[in-house]
């Protein structure tokens, strides 16, 4: 152990104690020894692991960072106004405030507070009783302002340990300082204080915050300074937060930004990690204390404990006739000497009179050199609390800057303890020492820590006002079980009127016959010619199809794109840009000449009155050729061929589909119980095989046949106004059909990145997102593609990913919780689109069941689509609806793999299979 000679001082006996006896402890201890000490167990502070390096130094549960709000809660916009209460719990005061934050900018804020004493009895008390008290100190309060009628927000500043999950939920970890009240560890004080509250039934608030007093007081001073980010307490407690990194949070999610942690440095030294440089005192104390073993470090500094220090040093030297003629008076006995005593003692300007004074007031006779030495005694004490408090603080200082650039570090604190000059200045002065290259200024707190608390609370209250206002938008987009029962019996009321000759004009869910009767069979065979227009791809396929054993259906296809100016340019370019396709195909194929039958998935709603004939209704999606609507598209096509005036091939029209009802063929081929064809991709729509009694506008009553339902429509005639928004209707009316395919634009790919867009923007221009900031590249229409939502809602994104496509729209600025919240506009639109689509499906099967007296169907439902296929949750919220809705229906879903092309080819290669049979 080393040893210190101190200079010679005029009292030379009380320097030969010091060498000898206990206060060469006090003052060896080598506050650089400490420091490193305590870097090397708050460096793992922050890993939050239950090892340091060194494997008897467990931290974790004694200095368990007690996290609290993020850093953006301290970006303080001084948008915050309105009047706050506040609570003060902890200190040497309880107080109970009115903030007053005068908004615009004007960072003013006014306070009113009462101080109100906390009994010893209700300190030690049961839990109930102390948060009785509070509650009761809080209306006589509110009583006085005559404004218990009001709800006011209210920030509580609890100076304990706490473990905290959200601002308003902390859970007390241990009592420290004087309290001791029972019942209330391991519970939520805030849940406390709001059942006392609510005991009381005279009034009531509004908890938005419960913090540290050393948060609140650095928040206090990052009023007026953006530079604070350390609080520190030395009062009747001690106790340090400042800003960390998140990225050094292992205990939190996402690595964004800062957020303050509380280190409730108290317990420093609890696991034995500062044994080597406690004293015989500092273990009498401990001993002594409420909680022996607790805040080791907390009895070595602060001012619930320097006086008995004191005291029991003074104790142990008259013992040993080394003072005051070695006579103790009982008051010098008397345990929890104030910690004003050594104020007393030690007054700058009274010199050894004041400690006398002091002395006389323990009913001793010092002499001078008593009172010299009582002094020295005093100065040690306070000079190592103050060396000790510099060394935890440098840690923090490094921890904070992590930069090597001297920074400016404001250190905010409050209380009397430090407010003593001599405290203050040896503090500094170490702390200079272990840190030259810090710039660190401290600002006596002059408002406390209720300010900062107010501040949080009207940060919290802001935040919690736009998190009710987003929600409250949000909720416009989302559906309960009621309303989605009542879209599947609407659905299901438009699917009967479609189906009756006399209402189907009027109707948006048009039920168009397909003269689809049956599914393959397996003896079809040949070789076919197929098209698929209409999806988000165009394509050329040639299907040979296998009977008997070999019973295969093999294909070959090319993918043509259609650019945007012929899907809205003139029919005839379009026809001829598709047969261009089929003449490149063919070459490709070697086919040049052969004249195959043809199946043509048109993908569009279309009135049949035989398979190769289809009488386009309507274009949709991104489709809007001119000519074309109220033609057979079958002509037109045939009319391009002879446009193209080529002869080397010849095309034989046998089948023109939807592509439900290619996708419900080709599925039916390895799943005979497929009997619905579904749509989920750039539009939506489905199919079914319907009792042909029930489809008035075909003759015949024996048999099935396949209903193209183009659900897309449903809605056009208002029967969706009461569940579309305000950012369904902005979709719509900048679509291509503004008023058309209503249902369609609530759920298809082609639509609900524009929702999401829309949503951005209004929240945005609400200031509840992105700052306010909106970038040029959001407000571009069809900039937010679909498949950014199923991007952002793959599980196996981070926060980082999403914040990248938000890069990629000019949202350089976004932060996390702007990636968080798109994430979640993201999810409630996809799953109102699920939910809607389970819906419709809903009505359509339990058709199928009714119209066969079924309890229970089982059906299989052919799938294909872009957005059904890629988005993460849409196929698994879209069946848990259905089943909700149709209980009695099992339905498998059977995802294609092959498209609709290939159940083109195969309805082809039936109506020729049925052609041939006929003509036999
Ligand atoms: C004043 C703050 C309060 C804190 C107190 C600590 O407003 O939150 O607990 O300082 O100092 P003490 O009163 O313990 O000396
Ligand atoms: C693949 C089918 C095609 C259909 C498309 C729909 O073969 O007929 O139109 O799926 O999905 P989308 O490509 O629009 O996402
Ligand atoms: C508590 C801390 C508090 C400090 C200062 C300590 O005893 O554990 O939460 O910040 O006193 O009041
Ligand atoms: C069309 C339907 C088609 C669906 C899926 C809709 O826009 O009207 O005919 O089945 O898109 O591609």
């Amino acid at each position: 152990m080393t040893r210190y000679v101190l200079k010679q001082k005029p009292y030379p006996s009380a320097n030969v104690f010091f060498n000898k006896v206990c206060l060469q402890d006090f003052f060896s201890p080598s506050s650089r020894k400490l420091w490193h000490r305590q870097k090397e167990i708050l460096g793992c502070l922050c890993r939050g692991c239950s090892t340091s390096p060194k494997k008897n130094t467990t931290v974790s549960d004694t200095l368990r960072c007690n996290l609290v709000f993020s850093w953006c809660a301290f970006l303080f916009l001084f948008e915050e106004q309105g009047e706050f209460l506040a609570l003060d719990l902890g200190g040497s005061n309880f107080r109970v405030l009115l903030v007053k934050v005068l908004g615009n900018g004007k960072q003013k804020v006014e306070m009113e507070n009462q101080i109100y004493e906390i009994p010893e009895n209700i300190m030690r008390g049961c839990g109930s009783e102390l948060f009785d008290h509070v509650a009761d100190c809080l209306a006589d309060f509110l009583e006085k302002l005559g404004i218990k009628d009001r709800k006011l927000p209210l920030g509580f500043t609890f100076s304990f340990p706490c473990l905290q999950t959200k601002l308003d939920e902390s859970v007390l970890i241990s009592w420290t300082k004087a309290f001791r009240s029972s019942g209330v560890e391991g519970k939520d004080v805030v849940g406390l204080l709001r059942e006392s509250i609510k005991k009381r039934g005279d009034f009531d608030v509004d908890i938005l915050a419960v913090i540290n007093d050393t948060v609140g007081t650095m928040m206090t001073c990052g009023f007026d300074d953006h530079h604070c980010e350390i609080g520190l307490i030395v009062g009747t407690g001690t106790n340090a937060c400042y800003m960390e990194h998140m990225r050094n949070l292992e205990l939190l999610d996402g690595d964004e930004g800062r957020m303050c942690v509380n280190t409730e440095w108290g317990a420093f030294g609890d696991d034995g990690a500062l044994e080597d440089l406690r004293t015989d005192i500092d273990r009498e104390i401990d001993a002594g204390s409420l909680n022996p073993g607790k805040q080791l470090f907390e009895k070595m500094i602060s001012g619930m404990y320097m006086g008995e220090l004191v005291r029991l040093i003074l104790v142990k030297m008259t013992r040993e006739r080394l003072l005051f003629q070695g006579k103790v008076t009982s008051a010098l006995l008397t345990t929890g000497l104030i910690f004003g005593f050594l104020s007393d003692v030690y007054r700058e300007d009274e010199g050894l009179a004041s400690a006398e004074k002091a002395l006389r007031g323990l009913g001793l006779d010092p002499s001078a050199e008593d009172c010299a030495a009582t002094r020295r005694v005093c100065q040690i004490v306070s000079a190592r609390a103050a060396h000790l408090c510099a060394a935890t603080l440098a840690t923090k200082l490094h921890l904070v800057l992590f930069t090597p650039t001297p920074t400016l570090i404001l250190i905010e604190v409050s209380t009397r303890r430090f407010s003593s000059a001599r405290f203050s200045r040896r503090l500094n002065k170490m702390l200079r020492r272990l840190v030259p290259d810090c710039d660190v200024r401290f600002l006596l707190s002059q408002d406390g820590s209720s300010k900062g608390a107010a501040m949080v609370t009207a940060v919290a209250f802001r935040v919690a006002a736009q998190q009710a206002e987003r929600q409250r938008i949000l909720d416009t987009l989302r559906l309960s079980r009621e309303q989605l029962l009542e879209v599947k019996r609407r659905m299901g009321e438009e699917m009967l009127r479609g189906l009756s000759r006399q209402s189907h004009d009027l109707t948006s869910v048009k039920m168009l016959p397909t003269y689809v009767r049956s599914v393959a069979d397996g003896t079809e065979h040949g070789d076919f010619l197929a098209l698929d227009l209409g999806g988000s791809s165009f394509r050329v396929l040639l299907v040979r199809v296998r009977s008997g054993k070999k019973r295969s259906v093999d294909m070959n296809h090319k993918i043509y794109n259609i650019p945007q100016e012929t899907m809205q340019g003139t029919g005839e370019e379009l026809f001829s840009h598709i047969v261009n396709c089929i003449a490149d195909f063919l070459e490709y194929m070697g086919m040049r000449g052969a004249s195959l039958p043809l199946g043509f998935t048109f993908s569009f709603p279309c009135h049949q009155t035989k398979l190769d004939q289809g009488i386009l209704l309507k274009w949709t999606k991104g489709f809007k050729a001119s000519g074309c609507e109220g033609k057979d598209v079958v002509t037109l096509l045939k009319e391009a061929v002879r446009r193209k005036q080529v002869s080397e091939f010849d095309l034989n029209f046998v089948a023109i589909v939807n592509d439900t009802v290619g996708t419900m063929m080709t599925c039916s081929y390895e799943d005979p119980r497929c009997e619905v064809g579904l749509i989920v991709g750039t539009g939506t729509n489905a199919c079914y095989m319907e009792e042909m009694h029930n489809i008035e506008l075909v003759d015949g009553n024996d048999g099935r046949m396949c209903v193209n339902v183009e659900w897309g429509a449903f809605g056009d005639n208002g029967e969706l106004d009461d569940f579309c928004t305000e950012f369904d209707r902005a979709v719509d009316d900048c679509s291509n059909f503004p008023g058309k395919q209503r249902y369609e634009k609530m759920i298809s790919g082609m639509y609900l990145g524009e929702i999401v867009r829309n949503v951005l923007m209004d929240f945005t221009a609400k200031g509840l997102l992105f700052r306010g900031k909106v970038s040029e590249r959001l407000k571009t229409r069809g900039i937010f593609e679909t498949k950014f939502l199923s991007q952002i809602e793959s599980d196996r994104l981070a926060m980082r990913q999403v914040r990248s496509i938000l890069q990629h729209l000019g949202l350089t600025g976004s932060t996390c919780d702007d990636s968080v919240l798109v994430k979640e506009v993201c999810a409630v639109v996809a799953r109102r689109a699920a939910q809607l689509c389970g819906a419709g499906l809903a009505a359509l099967v339990d058709r199928i069941r009714q119209n066969r007296n079924l309890n229970q169907l089982s059906v299989t439902v052919g799938v294909d689509g872009t957005l059904y296929k890629t988005h993460p949750h849409f196929s698994s919220i879209m069946q848990e609806t259905l089943q909700d809705l149709a209980p009695q229906c099992q339905v498998t879903f059977h995802k294609s793999e092959d498209g609709s092309g290939k159940g083109a080819a195969l309805i082809t290669a039936v109506a020729c299979r049925m052609k041939d049979e006929q003509q036999r």
